[in-house]
């Protein structure tokens, strides 16, 4: 109807008339009106969630420390990327004893982090709170406790030897990046904290121009629970202490996202907007941004990874699918179109940690997959 308006608007339109050869210059201008709608609606979208959701806590702190080491970096013309890890949650209480979590564990954006440190990048970790951390990694999370690479010797603790050479290493290389001071580590817990946050660096990143990178792994809620409907106390079960006019204590006179009906908890989750393209568009426009997309369907990884490229205009987006995500991902560009890159089978290993763990050179990494890309 939108195009029907611009038509009337724009063109006498005579039955007899042949418009055929004006018909690409209308879906031009047809485009930019959309293109014009679509970013006035992203930034309605934006100005309403960050006006009614409450920003967290510690935003301040966390942007004085960002603001800082951004600087830092600038000043010293080192490339910055944001690093996103685990999970968010999406809190059904303000006081929240229950919440709906999104899986990951962090590991994707620790590992991740570590090599850019190696390949010369200054990093913001922006982390779900006890998730996987860059260097700690190695020994948190496992099934061991970090007491099993102890022992006692004179009365001294000390490492075991045969955890010495590796935690040498992973020690060297922590204390060399924190003497650098090249890794922030900022946290975050529920959906809208990450998205402040998110917010915030993006825009302090912009004076580093193409010089910043997003790499977005955390796994972050599409729907969440908008503060104006959220019940204050715990939502109860029996029937004998339900409170208020929808069976939540401490409701107000509007319906709670989540409540008690009989004897069923009723969740009614409202959509997240999609900031990833104000990403691009506003916060951080001269940015290269990696995006990560998890499926559990093979069939429809590909092209979901694909439109979220051509959605978002973000320079790469990595698919991955749940069992199988340690092994294998799709990189799709505008670029190189689809590429998979795979893990050998041999090199499947599992690391003391419990998480597999890939050993080598990239090099003898690229050779391995070459010789079993060509023989499947
Ligand atoms: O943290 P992890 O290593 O357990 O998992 C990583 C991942 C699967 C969360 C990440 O690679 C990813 O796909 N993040 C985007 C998830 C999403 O589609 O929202």
């Amino acid at each position: 109807s939108r195009y029907a308006a611009f038509r009337r608007n724009h063109v006498t339109l005579d039955p007899s008339l042949d418009i055929s050869s004006e018909l690409p210059h209308l879906r031009q201008q047809q485009s930019r009106i959309t293109m014009a709608d679509s970013s006035s609606s992203a930034q309605q979208a934006e100005s309403h969630y960050f006006t009614h959701e409450p920003p967290p806590k510690d935003l301040k702190t966390n942007t004085t420390l960002a603001r800082e080491f951004i600087g830092r970096h600038v000043d010293e013309g080192r490339r910055v990327v944001l690093v996103t890890s685990g999970g968010t949650t999406v809190p059904l209480e303000q006081q929240t004893v229950r919440y709906i979590d999104n899986f990951s564990a962090g590991t994707r954006g620790a590992t991740s982090a570590e090599y850019f440190l190696d390949n010369g990048y200054a990093v913001i970790f922006l982390h779900r709170q006890f998730s996987l951390l860059p260097f700690s990694r190695h020994y948190s999370h496992n099934t061991r406790s970090f007491l099993d690479y102890m022992k006692e010797e004179n009365g001294q603790v000390v490492v075991d030897e045969q955890h010495q050479e590796e935690m040498l290493r992973v020690l060297r290389q922590y204390t060399e990046v924190k003497r650098e001071g090249k890794l922030l580590i900022l946290s975050y817990v529920s959906i809208t904290e990450y998205l402040w946050n998110l917010r915030e660096v993006a825009q302090l990143m912009r004076p580093l121009g193409p010089k910043a990178m997003f790499y977005l792994a955390a796994a972050v809620s599409d729907f969440f629970v908008p503060q104006d409907r959220m019940v204050e106390h715990k939502i109860q079960s029996n029937e004998e202490f339900l409170q208020g006019p929808d069976g939540a204590s401490g409701a107000s006179n509007v319906k709670p996202a989540a409540r008690t009906e009989g004897r069923s908890l009723v969740i009614d989750l409202e959509p997240v907007p999609k900031f990833l393209k104000q990403l691009v568009d506003g916060w951080a426009p001269q940015a290269m941004i990696v995006s990560f997309k998890l499926e559990t369907d093979p069939s429809l990884l590909v092209r979901k990874a694909q439109y979220s490229l051509d959605k978002y205009s973000h320079h790469l987006v990595i698919g991955n699918l749940l069992l199988t995500r340690k092994w294998e991902v799709v990189f799709v560009s505008a670029l190189d179109g689809e590429k998979w890159i795979r893990v050998p089978r041999s090199r499947r290993t599992k690391s003391f940690s419990g998480m597999p763990s890939l050993v080598g050179s990239a090099d003898q990494l690229a050779k391995e997959q070459a010789s079993e890309a060509e023989q499947s």
